[in-house]
């Protein structure tokens, strides 16, 4: 591993809790480096005879710098080297919450020569350059902390666990296993056994399915980090705001019986079976003349172009018309859509057969994918179902780890370089060919595990980290 260039001799400083007004009982500040335990001793003023030692929690004050008065009454908790997070000496200073005091405290800290600020991630990278934690696990905790859901964080926490250093690392001992074998054939050929290419070339498609499968589960588990965006489309007074209030179990929007009632795209927050989902409710779609109600619609055509899944909803009592028709032509080809005949309440006999067209209009009957009641509840179930089928998110059940937007970049890279040497092998040459892909495709593992990565690549990695991480 690489050093960083970020020079080691300095003692950095930030706030490790979230930081906002009238927010979290207390916060954290963390210190870490060679000046942290000096530091704690200069700004904690410690009553009493307390024993000053590793891994103990410290009871005092933390004062102006003139000693006037106090700022803020805390606990300390000093770990030294390595038995900390970062594997540098450390000292956390538990405050009180809020914004104030924590900010107080934080400037005392920054103002004692030898300390400057953390960078964004810069503990977890301490952590790992000095062996505490693989690239990994410190990857999987930002997600973890990052998650907006159970099952991500349930996923992530499979990562912080280990999971992904894991696999990742005896896909590239096998790889490694094929290497030395191969090299060993290209320097001593004659005075080795034989080498069987089929049997390497196998390891090496067995390792590659592998390789395929986690980039596919990773791109699943996307799905679980990032959420959807799923847009409630449809004609004015359809049930669109009353849907999205019943999904959101709040009354998020407003409804009416007047058609035309939302005029703004309005977002909600939701969580269904464990993935995260943004709910856009939109202007009803219609010819208007009222200017207010054209910006508000012209909301709703961007939010059918930008939805992950269009939820398209229309009236069952009124039956599929061609204004519903002409609006499901609207939505890309590459966009997932779902058909909701809404109002199933007013119309029982209805709920399950084929919609029939408009009266009198030329458009073909249609079957909708649920039949539901925004005011009942009645199919709501289904469609939710049917919701998390269109996003793929129904298949996120059984993942087990989840490769990150980077580690699957790299996965596939090898995976890449796995398939070339099966050419090699297919034109039969000779075997020095087949170590190029190879090590490139041990190199590319390498850069996920940490194992084989440079100083700018991690610098990148966690600077996207947040501070105090
Ligand atoms: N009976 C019945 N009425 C419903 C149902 N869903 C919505 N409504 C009624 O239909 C009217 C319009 O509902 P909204 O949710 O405001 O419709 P919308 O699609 O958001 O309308 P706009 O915002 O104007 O585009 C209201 O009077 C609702 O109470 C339903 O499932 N059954
Ligand atoms: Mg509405």
């Amino acid at each position: 591993m690489m050093s960083s260039p970020i020079p080691h001799q300095q003692t950095i400083a930030a706030v490790a809790t979230a930081v906002a007004p009238g927010q979290g009982g207390i916060a954290v500040i963390r210190i870490s480096g060679l000046q942290a335990e000096a530091v704690g001793m200069a700004v904690v003023k410690v009553p009493g005879q307390q024993s000053w030692g590793s891994h103990r929690v410290i009871y005092g004050h933390v004062m102006e710098a003139d000693g006037s008065r106090s700022i803020d009454e805390v606990l300390l908790l000093l770990m030294k080297a390595p038995r900390s997070f970062t594997g540098e000496d450390v000292v956390e200073i538990h405050c009180h919450g809020g914004l104030m005091a924590v900010q107080r405290v934080l400037e005392r800290v920054l103002s004692q020569s030898g300390v400057r600020r953390a960078l964004p991630g810069e503990f977890s990278q301490r952590a790992v350059l000095n062996g505490r934690l693989d690239l990994t696990r410190a990857e999987a905790i930002s997600d973890l902390v990052a998650a907006r859901s159970q099952r991500a964080a349930a996923l992530a926490m499979a990562g912080v666990d280990g999971g992904i250093q894991v696999r990742i690392n005896s896909l590239r001992e096998r790889l490694l296993d094929q290497l030395s074998e191969l090299e060993a054939r290209v320097d001593f050929e004659d005075d080795l056994p034989p080498l069987d290419g089929s049997v390497v070339l196998e390891e090496l498609l067995a390792v590659r399915n592998e390789l395929e499968q986690l980039v596919a589960d990773g791109e699943r588990g996307a799905l679980l980090q990032q959420g959807l965006r799923v847009a409630l489309v449809g004609r004015p007074n359809v049930g669109k705001s009353s849907l999205l209030n019943r999904l959101s179990r709040r009354e998020r929007a407003i409804v009416t019986e007047l058609p035309g009632t939302t005029r703004d795209l309005l977002e909600s927050e939701i969580v269904l079976e464990g993935v995260p989902i943004t709910l856009l409710d939109t202007a009803g779609i219609r010819t208007t003349e009222d200017s207010l109600e054209q910006l508000g619609i012209a909301r709703s055509h961007e939010a059918l172009g930008s939805a992950d899944v269009v939820v398209l909803v229309f009236d069952l009592m009124q039956g599929w018309t061609a204004a519903d028709a002409a609006l499901l032509a609207q939505i890309p080809d590459d966009v997932s859509r779902l058909l909701v005949a809404n109002k199933a309440d007013l119309q029982p006999a209805q709920a399950n057969a084929k919609v029939n067209a408009e009266f009198g209009c030329v458009v073909d009957a249609i079957a909708p994918d649920v039949i539901l009641s925004a005011l009942t509840g009645q199919g709501e179930e289904e469609l939710i179902q049917a919701v998390l089928k269109a996003c793929g998110a129904s298949e996120v059940q059984g993942l087990v780890v989840a490769l990150n937007q980077r580690q699957r970049d790299l996965a596939a890279l090898a995976a890449g370089a796995l398939a070339r040497s099966q050419e090699a092998a297919e034109h039969q040459l000779p075997w020095d060919f087949w170590t190029i892909d190879l090590r490139q495709a041990i190199s590319s593992l390498g850069e996920i595990t940490g194992e084989e990565i440079t100083e700018a690549v991690l610098d990148r990695i966690f600077s996207r980290f947040c501070i105090g991480k």
